[in-house]
């Protein structure tokens, strides 16, 4: 370690909390400093070249060289670093923004309220509902349906509309959420084949609006596909089903596009590539690039009409909504998506090259399923093909598989037993091509720590 390194480290481990991170444990060993990125590379503090296949956190989809986006928002806070949209305010980034988002999201979608990240646009989506229903003279309806392994934040309100237990455990939750079981045919299928298994999941979302009453329940919440809990590509039967309960029932559709907008799933948002149409959507990351913080909802007419005509203030709002820079980013972002082909790309040229090249992989040893869509996917590690054992307790084996991707220059997650990658979507196919490489050879050496094949 050289000395310079020795130095950062010294002082992240004093003074800085990680988020998500064993605190102790991070303060006595350190981790990696990250201190440059080009293209689809970053580099770290003592010089090793890392190929960026989780495109940061799911929002360098552009990769890290986009001299546009920088530009924008340099330019931009020499001309107005700040001013706020509340008491009858604004500014040219965030309404040009804000239509920017109209123009290229599905046609329902006529307005947006920004906030600075997935979180906080989570937030504000419980703050709209509450909202709609009230003026809409139904008040009882407060009550949200999420699922069992979603992830839709941290904050108090995000993390509470998350479904993972080992963050509930942690605080106190909303007790106006309820969830149902996520579309995760590896994990819960059995025998019923994909479709049936998405239809079964699908009406639990009917059983638990009868559970709690119609009367109660505001509106569900999904990624389209979710990202965090292992890129669970949903059977093909799940999201009609789910689109025609909400429909039916009175229920407003939210879909978290935060890991699947702009490009992640080969459409522009996956909410148009499963044919769902939500009401409200919650954007952030690749909206800036992740150049800058940047997240929002876009409110379907259904809703808006009603804010907009109800009269009275729509009591929420953060300093920081609608920032002029990172807006300026956001402009710059969708510039760039409009005006080449990369969606295009991933869809008919890149994303199939990934899917084809990893879907290769299932007939490795220790490689249970591979699923994903577009410029994502994930990797389940099994021990047994057929019972889907896995290899070790406490998805060791993910780790040590991850280690070995990290070490021969790739970075991936692991989550649970799944390996997952989400690759800037302005890769080659060659650049592909040696993603994959490095990741079958770690798949090799994690069969041979196991003594599997
Ligand atoms: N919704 C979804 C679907 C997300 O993936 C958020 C909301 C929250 O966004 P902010 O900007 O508040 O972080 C996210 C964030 C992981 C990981 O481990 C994923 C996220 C964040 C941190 C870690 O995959 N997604």
């Amino acid at each position: 370690m050289n000395a310079d390194t020795k130095s950062l480290r010294q002082m992240d481990q004093s003074h800085h909390l990680h988020p998500f991170t064993d605190l102790g444990a991070y303060s006595q060993k350190g981790g990696r400093i990250i201190s440059k990125a080009e293209h689809i590379y970053i580099y770290d503090s003592e010089g090793n070249k890392i190929l960026d296949g989780m495109s940061g956190l799911w929002c360098c989809n552009l990769g890290y060289s986009q001299n546009s986006i920088a530009e924008a928002v340099y330019a931009q806070l020499q001309e107005l670093p700040y001013y706020n949209n509340f008491f009858n305010c604004s500014n040219q980034p965030s309404l040009e923004m804000a239509k920017a988002l109209v123009d290229v999201t599905p046609e329902q979608f006529n307005h947006v309220f920004f906030t600075n990240s997935g979180s906080e646009a989570n937030d504000t989506n419980i703050r709209l509902v509450h909202r709609y229903y009230d003026l809409v003279g139904k008040p009882d309806k407060k009550h949200i349906i999420s699922r069992k392994n979603a992830y839709h934040g941290s904050t108090i309100a995000g993390a509470s509309l998350s479904g993972m237990d080992y963050m509930h455990k942690q605080f106190v939750g909303l007790n106006y959420i309820h969830y149902i079981n996520e579309p995760n045919w590896f994990a819960d299928g059995g025998e019923l084949d994909k479709n049936a298994f998405g239809l079964k999941v699908a009406r639990e979302l009917e059983a638990m609006i009868d559970e709690v009453g119609e009367d109660k329940i505001a509106a569900f919440i999904a990624e389209p596909v979710q990202g965090a809990g292992g890129v669970i590509i949903p059977p093909d039967t799940y999201w009609p089903e789910i689109q025609r309960i909400c429909d039916e029932r009175d229920i407003l559709l939210i879909a978290d596009e935060v890991i699947c907008g702009f490009g992640r799933t080969g459409e522009w948002f996956a909410s148009e590539s499963f044919g769902i149409k939500p009401d409200l959507m919650t954007i952030a990351k690749a909206v800036t690039n992740g150049y800058m913080p940047l997240g929002g909802v876009m409110v379907g007419d259904k809703v808006a009409d009603v804010l907009l005509s109800s009269g009275g203030d729509f009591n929420h709002g953060l300093t920081y909504s609608g920032h002029p820079a990172s807006c300026a980013a956001g402009l710059a972002t969708l510039k760039i998506l409009n005006d080449s082909n990369i969606i295009e790309t991933a869809k008919s040229t890149i994303g199939p090259h990934l899917q084809t090249r990893l879907a290769a992989l299932s007939d490795h040893p220790i490689v249970g399923e591979v699923r994903g869509m577009g410029m994502f996917a994930a990797v389940e590690l099994v021990k047994d093909k057929a019972t889907r054992e896995r290899l070790a307790p406490e998805s060791a084996a993910a780790v040590i598989c991850r280690d070995s991707c990290v070490a021969s220059g790739l970075m991936v997650r692991a989550t649970g037993d799944a390996m997952i990658m989400a690759p800037p979507l302005v890769c080659s196919v060659e650049e592909i091509d040696i993603l994959v490489d490095k990741f079958a050879a770690a798949l090799d050496k994690t069969a041979d720590h196991y003594k599997v094949g």
